[in-house]
């Protein structure tokens, strides 16, 4: 019999682990030590205007210096993995593939691994959360230049597979695509900034750039893929995998164009890139809407993306209600709303516009991704944003309520998906482990489960990750407890 039945509680499969995540940028600071170059980021977030507060990522949460203390406190929080990402321009500062190695880079990232390793923690590595060296932007346009973008790229994923890989068994290739294309090339928003907004400045053309980025983007992963399957993956036996943003559209009444309009907003923000990795072809609504400004995918391209991806990487926050009717291409012309047609709310209001607690339909969009796409899903990134309140005393804002109720919602829904509904998941990383640099909105923003005080950099547990922990540790399969009657007889 199966031994996950005899426990009170369901458990997790022992395939799954559970974890908290961040990335470099919003992270680390120190962006001019020890030879790194500078990303589009550290220029865009000094520039005034483009942050809420006006702050930049020079310090962030100084994780670059505090590394070791940070693993000290994953390691009481007791996560069995940590996703955490590679700032390109620390490794190859100019970024290029004829450009020079860091080695003073390489040897951070490689003391970070080994020091997650010896406490116990597995590394989850993503190679691109969206800090591009600013030398290919400045040489060739980034992203807009596939050309040269796409052996740049798969030049870093090798060196990072050459150093890391005997320690990385997890990799993500790019973190939400469509936000690099559509938040940096589209509305402009995110670093470079590049919109047809003229505004502000901007220079671009945000009706053709997102749709060349994005094929960019897919290629470019493509490529770290078969790079990885060829030349490491039978000596270093990892897993490798893209992650997608993308949230539940849920139709806002059953009328046949509210339906189809869910499927038209699902196809914009996942099918673009999810279709043509897994299906092998782009949603052929979004080639009806945008013709020719949708790049097509050569025999040889679609031969390298199709299957490129060991599971399906799964960042999500939320739930939209969709209607028809909507005027905003990114979202598929379909219009996006949290309340429902009888007036009330789907759930309870984050700090940012776009995010309400609404775990059903995370349950949803799980049945949706695995019917669709078959792969083994990674839950990459899963939160819930508070605002800073000047008013408010430090011990309320540690006891992060609205954050519990999201997690105890979105776990409910994980293990329902898992044990009702069957559906393959094999990791849930809570966004973030610590408050951080938000992008476009700042500091002001906190997704952490740690309070971070920026004044003195001191890290404070909130509510929400002593929930996590004792959730996780409820419901993680362990292999050494009398509940299995057969582990007396495992080594
Ligand atoms: C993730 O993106 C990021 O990976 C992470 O770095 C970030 O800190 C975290 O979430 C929290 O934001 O149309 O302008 O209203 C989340 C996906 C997709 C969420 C775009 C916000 C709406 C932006 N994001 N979405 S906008």
């Amino acid at each position: 019999s199966d031994p996950r039945q005899l426990s009170s509680k369901p458990k997790l499969p022992q395939n799954f682990f559970w974890g908290l995540a961040t990335s470099a940028f919003q992270i680390e600071g120190s962006t001019d030590a020890d030879g790194r170059g500078p990303s589009i980021w550290d220029d865009f977030s000094r520039e005034p205007g483009r942050t809420l507060d006006g702050r930049n990522g020079d310090v962030a949460t100084n994780s670059y210096q505090l590394w070791k203390e940070d693993i000290q406190l994953l390691k009481q929080y007791g996560v069995q993995a940590y996703r955490f990402s590679i700032s390109w321009s620390r490794v190859i500062p100019l970024g290029g593939r004829d450009d020079p190695v860091n080695e003073q880079g390489i040897e951070f990232y490689s003391n970070f691994i080994d020091e997650l390793l010896a406490n116990g923690i597995i590394p989850f590595a993503t190679l691109y959360h969206w800090d591009l060296p600013q030398a290919l932007h400045d040489r060739y346009g980034g992203w807009l230049n596939k050309e040269e973008i796409v052996p740049d790229f798969a030049n870093y994923a090798k060196l990072c597979f050459q150093r890391f890989g005997d320690r990385v068994k997890h990799w993500l290739t790019i973190n939400e695509p469509w936000c690099v294309a559509v938040l940096g090339y589209g509305r402009g928003v995110f670093a470079p900034g590049r919109s047809s907004d003229r505004a502000r400045n901007a220079e671009g053309n945000s009706s053709t750039e997102p749709w060349i980025v994005g094929h960019s983007l897919i290629i470019a992963h493509a490529h770290a893929v078969k790079l990885y399957r060829e030349e490491f993956k039978s000596l270093q036996q990892g897993s490798i995998g893209i992650t997608l943003n993308g949230d539940w559209a849920m139709p806002y009444d059953d009328s046949p164009e509210n339906v189809e309009a869910a499927q038209h907003a699902l196809d914009f923000a996942i099918g673009w890139y999810a279709d043509p990795i897994y299906l092998g072809f782009y949603p052929p609504y979004m080639k009806e809407v945008l013709g020719s400004r949708l790049p097509s995918f050569t025999p040889e391209e679609m031969e390298v993306v199709r299957g490129s991806s060991d599971f399906y990487g799964m960042n999500t926050y939320t739930t939209n209600l969709i209607k028809a009717g909507g005027i905003d291409e990114f979202q598929g012309f379909s219009q996006y709303t949290f309340t429902r047609a009888d007036g009330t709310q789907l759930g309870t209001q984050a700090h940012c516009a776009w995010l309400q607690i609404y775990p059903e339909g995370f349950r949803q969009l799980l049945n949706y991704l695995w019917r669709r796409y078959q792969h083994p899903i990674y839950v990459t990134e899963n939160g819930f944003a508070v605002k800073d309140e000047n008013s408010k005393p430090l011990d309320e804002t540690l006891q992060d309520d609205d954050r519990v109720e999201y997690f105890e919602g979105a776990t409910r829904s994980l293990l329902e998906a898992i044990n009702e509904d069957g559906v393959d998941i094999r990791s849930y990383f809570g966004w973030s482990f610590l408050d951080n640099f938000e992008w476009a909105d700042g500091y002001g923003t906190r997704f952490g489960v740690t309070y971070v005080d920026y004044e003195t950099q001191e890290r404070l547990p909130k509510a929400s990750v002593k929930f996590l922990t004792s959730w996780f540790t409820e419901h993680t399969y362990n292999h050494a407890t009398s509940e299995d009657p057969t582990s007396e007889d495992k080594p």
